[in-house]
């Protein structure tokens, strides 16, 4: 991998890490076999009724690898994976990691605007999707894409593949050549990025660094082999996958179990029959939860952790979780970028309801500073910059962007405002990105400008948060028409929906105006958008 397409740590850095034994030469898929000769009969992964033990894990990553080989795919190649929460998506993921090739990791909301992208934009060799999921087809979207996308030579489906390869076929082939794997200082992975510019940036991760994160976490959150972790989120999302995640969960030895919907009554009958101990919700979630767990007759006693995080988890919603659901509450920051805080399980119950954490790592570097990057005195609420031993130096293929997205000496700019506490843990004041935290799913106003801006009755157009009770924040988009034309919100919104957005980014509320406020040099003050849409909220407009 060259460093224009994914900027490296510097050597002194690189150096350092090793030499402090985080990153320690270890791949997932050395990780992976080396957890099945340790425990080969333990379940490490529960899917309904369906169950693998690591020794089981082990093989079909093995089998799927050579069958990936034998379609010509190799170390370096990239396969965008969009599939919802099964069994299959772990074989598949440490048959990549076996193969070298990098998973690009799309979620199963997405359709054809961003998946025809990372297919385009990371030339990837295969797509690989289950048939259908939630209603919706995935093979009608794999039409539109290789249509779209010559160079994407394979599409692979779990389930019914019509024209394109199914993926049971995959663990029958048999590869010709001798596979050779990754070593640790490879790129693992493309991950997405929350955004907030134009098009979605990818994060490149290695195995080294992820990993180093991924153990950590398991330490942090005492996975053990008893842990039964279950996945709620969408499994591909960097929070289940590394924090601690189904991968901590690997690395520990426990057992992961697999929720087909996030929703109480799918989960609470699956925490119950399978004595599930800890998992992690965004803050809408939890509330749900809260809420359902007044009246549910499940048994909920196993679990012992539940994890919130992905956007800021209220003090009042916060302070209910322990009490009502008899758990520990771990609030959790991160970022698929790289850092991420947890309150630690033995943090008194202050810290836990009302800060965000603490860095993973002694070797996490944290600036909070102003605008002009000066360091702010502890307690000040300021930007978060970080650096460390597992936050990316830039994003891949992105040198332009980089240059704006990191400073000089290679601090990550996160667009988090945040303030330290006394005693060193993080809170999370607001934003400064342009982007919509819409209950943990993040939507980069830019990126639904640029679509908007593309209908012929839109002249001009600001996309903003407004604050909502459930979500903490939904999306409002200001647009100012085309001369003479009178566009229905109704209308852009289906206009997005044909151009491929994935629905959790179109807009909950379009408003027509004739012009927008702006600031003292003459830019869109989003800000004034922002209390113009909230006061309207609170008249209830
Ligand atoms: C406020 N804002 C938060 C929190 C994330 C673990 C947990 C979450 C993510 C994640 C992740 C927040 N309070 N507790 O990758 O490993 C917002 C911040 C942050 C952005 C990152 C993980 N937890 N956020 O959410 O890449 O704005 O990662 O910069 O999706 O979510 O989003 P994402």
């Amino acid at each position: 991998m060259n460093a224009a397409e994914a900027p490296g740590w510097p050597e002194e850095f690189a150096a350092r890490y090793r030499e402090a034994g985080y990153w320690n030469g270890q791949t997932f898929g050395e990780l992976l076999a080396d957890r099945a000769h340790r425990s080969p009969d333990r379940v490490a992964v529960i899917d309904g009724t369906r169950r693998w033990t690591y020794r089981e894990l082990d093989e079909r990553a093995n089998a799927i690898a050579d069958g990936l080989a034998a379609l010509g795919i190799r170390r370096g190649d990239k396969v965008v994976v969009q599939l919802p929460n099964i069994g299959e998506y772990y074989e598949l993921l440490f048959a990549l990691f076996r193969l070298g090739a990098l998973p690009v990791f799309a979620l199963p909301a997405h359709r054809f605007a961003e998946i025809g992208y990372f297919c385009e934009f990371t030339e990837a060799v295969a797509y690989v999707i289950a048939d259908r999921h939630g209603g919706f087809r995935y093979t009608e979207l794999a039409d539109k894409v290789t249509a779209a996308v010559p160079g994407l030579r394979h599409v692979i489906v779990v389930g019914e593949a019509g024209p394109y390869l199914a993926y049971e076929s995959l663990a029958a082939k048999r590869a010709t050549g001798v596979l050779s794997g990754p070593s640790a200082s490879d790129l693992a992975f493309l991950q997405l990025s929350g955004g907030s510019t134009g098009t979605p940036k990818l994060i490149p991760r290695t195995h080294d660094d992820y990993l180093y994160s991924v153990r950590e976490s398991a330490r942090i959150c005492e996975l053990t082999e008893d842990s039964i972790y279950l996945v709620v989120l969408p499994a591909a999302h960097n929070f289940p996958m590394s924090s601690p995640g189904s991968l901590g969960v690997f690395f520990a030895g426990g057992t992961v179990v697999l929720a087909p919907s996030p929703a109480p009554d799918v989960a609470f009958p699956l925490i119950e029959s399978e004595r599930v101990t800890i998992t992690a919700v965004v803050p809408p979630l939890a509330l749900a939860w809260l809420r359902a767990a007044e009246t549910s007759e499940n048994d909920l006693s196993s679990l012992r952790v539940l994890q919130v995080g992905g956007a800021k988890f209220s003090e009042e919603a916060a302070r209910r979780v322990g009490p009502e659901l008899g758990v520990t509450l771990q609030q959790v920051f991160g970022m698929a970028e790289g850092l991420v805080n947890y309150t630690r399980l033995d943090d008194s119950g202050d810290v836990l309801v009302s800060t965000q954490g603490r860095p993973i790592s002694p070797d996490d570097e944290i600036r909070i500073v102003d605008d002009e990057d000066r360091d702010l005195p502890r307690g000040t609420e300021g930007n978060l910059l970080t650096r460390g031993p597992y936050t990316i130096r830039g994003y891949y293929r992105a040198a332009e962007h980089n240059a704006s997205a990191f400073t000089e000496d290679g601090f990550y700019r996160t667009g988090d405002v945040v303030r330290m506490t006394e005693e060193g843990n993080l809170v999370v004041e607001g934003r400064a990105k342009d982007q919509i935290n819409r209950g943990g799913e993040k939507v980069a106003a830019e990126e639904v400008e640029n679509h908007l801006l593309a209908n012929e009755a839109v002249h001009d157009v600001a996309v903003v948060s407004m604050p909502d009770d459930f979500l903490g924040e939904r999306t409002c988009a200001f647009v100012i028409p085309a001369s003479g034309a009178e566009p229905k919100p109704v209308t852009l919104r289906r206009f997005l929906r044909e151009r491929g957005l994935a629905d959790y980014k179109l807009p909950d509320r379009i408003r027509l105006v004739a012009e927008f406020p702006s600031t003292p040099v003459g830019k869109v003050s989003k800000a004034a958008l922002r209390r113009a849409i909230t006061e309207a909220l609170r008249r209830k407009e």
